[in-house]
C-alpha cells in the first residue's frame, strides 16, 4: 500500500491584531519552523473539534467561534503529504494565556503581528500568508 495523505487542522488563533505561533521542536514535519497550534484529524472528528482538542493539548487554552478558513495540499517530499485545514478562533476568555504543555514538541507560544512574522515561518504557512492570505475577519 502506498502512504496515505495525512488531514492536518492548524489554527489562526488571533487575540487583537495579533496570531499565536510556535517554535516546533520535534524532528518531523517543520522542526524549528514557526507553525500554528493544530495536530491531526482522529477519526470521527469535527475540524472545530479537532480545532478546540489539539489547542487545548497544546496551549491549554480554551477557544470559541471557531470558523474554518481554507485548505491546502501540500506534497512537501516524497514521503510527506499533508492536506491540511486551517481555521480561525478567538479565546473563549481573553485574560488566558498560553501554556506550553507540550515542551518535547515546542519550544513555547508568542503573539505576533501579520505584517511581522516569526521567522523560519514553516514552509506551507509562509507560502500562504505570503500569497495575501489574512485570516482576520474583514471589517464590515
Ligand atoms: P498528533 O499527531 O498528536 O495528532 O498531532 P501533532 O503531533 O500535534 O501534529 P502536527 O505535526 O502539529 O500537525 C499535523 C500536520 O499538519 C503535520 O503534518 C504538519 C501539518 N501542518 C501544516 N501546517 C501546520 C501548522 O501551521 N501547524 C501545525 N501544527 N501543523 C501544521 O502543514
Ligand atoms: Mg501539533
Amino acid at each position: 500500500m502506498p502512504p496515505a495523505p495525512e488531514i492536518g487542522v492548524a489554527v489562526f488563533l488571533l487575540k487583537d491584531n495579533k496570531i499565536l505561533f510556535g517554535r516546533r521542536r520535534s524532528s518531523n514535519i517543520g522542526a524549528h519552523t514557526y507553525a500554528l497550534p493544530g495536530g491531526h484529524l482522529e477519526f470521527g472528528e469535527s475540524f472545530e473539534e479537532c480545532a478546540a482538542r489539539e489547542v487545548m493539548e497544546e496551549t491549554g487554552l480554551e477557544i470559541k467561534n471557531i470558523e474554518m478558513l481554507r485548505t491546502t495540499n501540500n506534497v512537501l517530499s516524497d514521503t510527506a503529504h499533508v492536506v491540511i485545514i486551517y481555521m480561525r478562533a478567538i479565546l473563549s476568555n481573553p485574560h488566558q494565556t498560553p501554556q506550553n504543555v507540550e515542551p518535547d514538541k515546542c519550544e513555547g507560544w508568542n503573539w505576533y503581528d501579520l505584517n511581522n512574522l516569526p521567522e523560519p515561518t514553516f514552509g506551507p504557512l509562509r507560502a500562504l500568508l505570503q500569497g495575501g492570505f489574512n485570516p482576520f475577519p474583514v471589517d464590515d
